[in-house]
């Protein structure tokens, strides 16, 4: 008695959509051996102190990083590896060098990975995570630990690194902004070119996965002492934040075989730092000179480099795992508005945190998602970007599920 139509309306849709979620929990439960529900016994584990067996307890990790700059070729291949063939016409616009163009090599600044304070050995990439290309070392910790970044800048500008989701103070944002702060809390600002500086970063529980997630979530790290440029000439990497009780040793998640990790971005060499030096060292335009090449659309145009990790066309290594290997695909974009991008796989499917299925995702400037795949479908597969003008600019490649 009382109720209005409308409320009556709001009434029967709420119980359909209730009924509706229960219905797909029952036919979800069963049957998922590999799906984000194990969030919820995840959940429950961390609630009790349950570490979860081949886990380990909470410690230091320590990293050495370097930024460096070194040229970087988005197409070392120097063909369309996707459609096994030389570049076509479309391809050019990217990819050729010659008068006025710099073609595949650009003058970038990385981060780079050493195996101790005296950056004196790099730590070599296993052939597994060579696909990586152009991304800082997968910085890795599990809620509880404590991060250490020590930080060597050689690069020629001054560089720092900040970190998204865990707990840092200011002396450790690696931001330079009005904030109130001075003296030592500006240090991490921006390291100068030569000097080395430590990030000190704590890892609570609300720096990791959240109760919808999996076991383990994308974060990610990049210079952001001026950060457009900062991140355009290439310093920028993943981290990967597992639930507590659920990292082995190297603070991958106990209940994944395998990971990936791409970084979907139009590098926009123009807004580059390092635009003169890749002008100089091309060869001259016949008719413009530097300046007026940098109002030039096409030249302008020429300097997009669409990549998936940093190459274009399918260059590179391509990233591979095992049939049945339970994947989690970690998928981040950086850059500006042209940086909407869909991560679209061929031949198996992702689910979602979620529990949605997927061989789609949506990424904006700046956004980090994670899929779960049970790896079914053996073969070498397309993977690329599912907006029309990035797949002709060559955001595409493969992957391989190797039976
Ligand atoms: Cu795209």
């Amino acid at each position: 008695m009382g109720r209005t139509a409308a409320s009556r309306r709001a009434f029967i849709v709420g119980g359909a959509v209730m009924t509706i979620a229960l219905l797909g929990w029952l036919v979800l439960a069963p049957s998922s051996s590999f799906d984000p529900l194990h969030t919820h016994h995840a959940a429950a584990a961390t609630a009790t102190g349950g570490i979860q067996p081949g886990a380990v307890g909470p410690r230091t990790r320590t990293y050495y990083i370097a930024a460096e700059e070194v040229d970087w070729d988005y197409a070392p291949d120097g063909r369309d590896r996707v459609a096994g063939e030389p570049y076509g016409e479309d391809a050019d616009v990217f990819v050729a060098a010659g008068p006025g163009r710099i073609g595949t090599v650009y003058r970038k600044a990385l981060y780079r990975e050493y195996t101790d304070g005296s950056f004196s050995s790099r730590k070599k990439r296993s052939g597994d995570d060579a696909y990586l290309g152009i991304l800082g070392p997968v910085i890795r910790a599990q809620v509880g630990d404590t991060v250490k970044v020590v930080f060597k800048n050689r690069t020629s500008r001054p560089a720092s690194v900040h970190p998204h989701n865990v707990l840092y103070t200011k002396a450790n944002e690696g931001a330079p902004y009005s904030d109130g702060t001075s003296g030592s809390a500006k240090k991490d600002d921006g390291v100068p070119p030569g000097a080395t500086y430590t990030y000190t970063w704590k890892v609570p529980e609300r720096a990791g996965p959240g109760p919808g997630d999996a076991s383990s979530i994308l974060s990610m790290y990049h210079s952001h002492k001026a950060e457009v440029g900062d991140t355009y000439a290439g310093l920028i990497g993943p981290m990967i934040i597992t639930r507590a009780g659920w990292a082995r040793a190297d603070g991958s998640p106990v209940d994944v075989d395998r990971e990936i990790v791409n970084l979907f971005q139009v590098w926009d060499e123009n807004q580059s730092p390092y635009l003169d030096d890749n002008i100089a060292r091309m060869e001259p335009d016949p008719v413009l000179g530097p300046e007026e090449l940098k109002g030039d659309d096409g030249f302008g145009e020429s300097n997009l480099m669409h990549a998936i990790n940093g190459y274009v066309y399918g260059n590179g290594p391509m990233a591979t795992m095992r049939l049945g290997q339970k994947v989690r695909w970690y998928e981040f974009s950086m850059g500006t508005e042209v940086d909407l991008h869909t991560p679209h796989i061929h031949g198996n499917v992702w689910t979602s945190a979620m529990g949605m299925r997927m061989d789609m995702a949506g990424l904006l400037p700046g956004e980090m998602v994670a899929m779960d795949m049970v790896a079914d479908n053996p073969g070498i597969w397309l993977f690329h970007c599912h907006v029309n003008d990035h797949i002709t600019a060559g955001m595409i490649t493969r992957y391989k599920v190797v039976a």
